[in-house]
């Protein structure tokens, strides 16, 4: 099997010189929340095989998706938004690259190649929302440290793979195994920043709906987003999908590391969340697992004219962490009354749900529009923002205001 270095190409992440030319800043939709260091700073700029994103930082790339592209169920492969911790991220070659199924609870380690992975498993495909934990982070308030997302650090996608599980079969767990861990091929360039390695427990990986992804809507998985293959992992947060992923490990003992035990972490028990990871839960904290429920306006775009008397279609998407969105209400009155939103095609409990609703534009001037889910479990989006250090799970609801004219 390749060593980690044989199977690159060896080109790192691609000097500014390869970027295409940064795009002016205006226009970008920021919303004006945002500290004013990302909103000065943040630029729409073009990795190489993607459209123009909005760049929030270079070295480890970190750009979003604009809003407007979640007007689309499915965001396309070009505009899916890049969250990494690391700098140096290697081209793989698929030809080369390989995945080591070991660890300490594996009786049986073995290795597979692309081929191998699609040609000794059954195929699945499944629609899934990849959200970072972190997305709109910079919407806090008080504002947190960290990459300052605005709505962007999410796309939806409907991911091809094989079943984790009939992988995991294969390895011969044994019955004390309570993790599965994953690491990829990206590493720190120059600081001893350790590897991104991330766990799950045992019973979400043996979870049929969890993958080893290597199409994303139809295609190959795109260098940004984790080619050869990548975790997927449904209704939990985007920081266990691992990509580029060479490694998965059977554990029989907690995974032990920064990645698990200081990042992605949420004081416990304070956000309404069903699904725990026991084996990391801290009386004081617990890592992140499912998504909490939320919604996005995606039009009007903010600052939009509407004309005096027409009829506005509001379009946007709504999800959860698979528990099913039930519905979604609009408020033109700053959520003083709700009316309910039409729910579009139901294209699996892990995808973006699509809603509309029309609204009269009865008098002039400002038109301020609010949204809000529910899902099937009772929960609803928060009016009051639960704090917590590193800037999870926002799930305010959110407002677009229009110029009646
Ligand atoms: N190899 C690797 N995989 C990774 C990460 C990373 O830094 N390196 N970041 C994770 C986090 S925190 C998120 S939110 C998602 C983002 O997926 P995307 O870049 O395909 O949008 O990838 C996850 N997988
Ligand atoms: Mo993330």
């Amino acid at each position: 099997m390749a060593t980690r270095r044989s199977f690159m190409i060896g080109a790192t992440l691609a000097a500014p010189a390869l970027l295409r030319k940064a795009v002016a800043a205006e226009g970008l939709g920021l919303d004006p929340h945002l500290p004013a260091g990302t909103l000065s700073e943040a630029a729409l700029e073009a990795l190489p095989g993607k459209v123009p994103l909005i760049k929030l930082s270079y070295r480890p790339p970190n750009y979003e998706t604009p809003l407007r592209y979640f007007n689309d169920l499915f965001t396309p492969n070009d505009a899916f938004f890049v969250r990494y911790h690391l700098s140096d991220i290697p081209e793989v070659d698929p030809n080369t690259w390989g995945l080591t199924i070991g660890g300490d609870a594996a009786a049986k380690p073995f290795e597979l190649t692309l081929d191998a992975l699609k040609r000794d498993f059954a195929p699945i495909e499944i629609a899934a929302l990849c959200q970072c934990a972190g997305n709109r982070r910079g919407l806090f308030d008080p504002h947190v440290p960290g990459v300052e997302w605005g709505y962007g650090a999410m796309g939806n996608a409907r991911w091809k793979g094989v079943r984790l599980k009939d992988i995991l079969e294969r390895a011969n767990l044994a019955k004390e195994t309570i993790e599965i861990s994953f690491q990829g091929t990206d590493g720190p360039a120059f600081d001893k920043t350790p590897h991104f390695v991330k766990s799950i427990p045992i019973w979400k990986a043996l979870d049929p709906d969890t993958l080893v992804a290597y199409e994303m809507n139809g295609q190959a998985l795109p260098h940004f987003n984790g080619a050869p293959a990548r975790i997927v992992v449904p209704g939990w947060a985007g920081t266990y999908w691992m990509k580029h992923v060479t490694r998965i490990t059977a554990r029989s003992t907690p995974e032990d590391n920064f990645w698990m035990k200081a990042a992605y972490r949420i004081p416990t028990g304070k956000f309404p969340l069903v699904q725990r990871f026991l084996s990391q839960e801290t009386v004081a904290s617990t890592p992140i697992t499912e998504m909490v429920v939320n919604s996005v306006i995606t039009a009007p775009a903010a600052g939009d004219a509407v004309r005096m008397g027409s009829t506005l279609t509001v379009k946007g998407v709504a999800w959860d962490g698979g528990y099913g969105i039930t519905s979604v209400e609009v408020s033109t009155d700053e959520g003083q009354s709700w009316a309910r939103a039409t729910l579009g095609p139901d294209v699996g409990r892990y995808s973006f749900r699509p809603w509309t609703f029309q609204v009269r534009a009865t008098s002039k001037g400002p038109l301020t529009l609010m949204a809000r889910a529910s899902n099937a479990i009772g929960q609803t989006q928060t009016s009051a923002l639960i704090q917590n250090p590193a800037g999870y799970h926002h799930n305010l609801m959110h407002r677009v205001s229009v110029t009646v004219a």
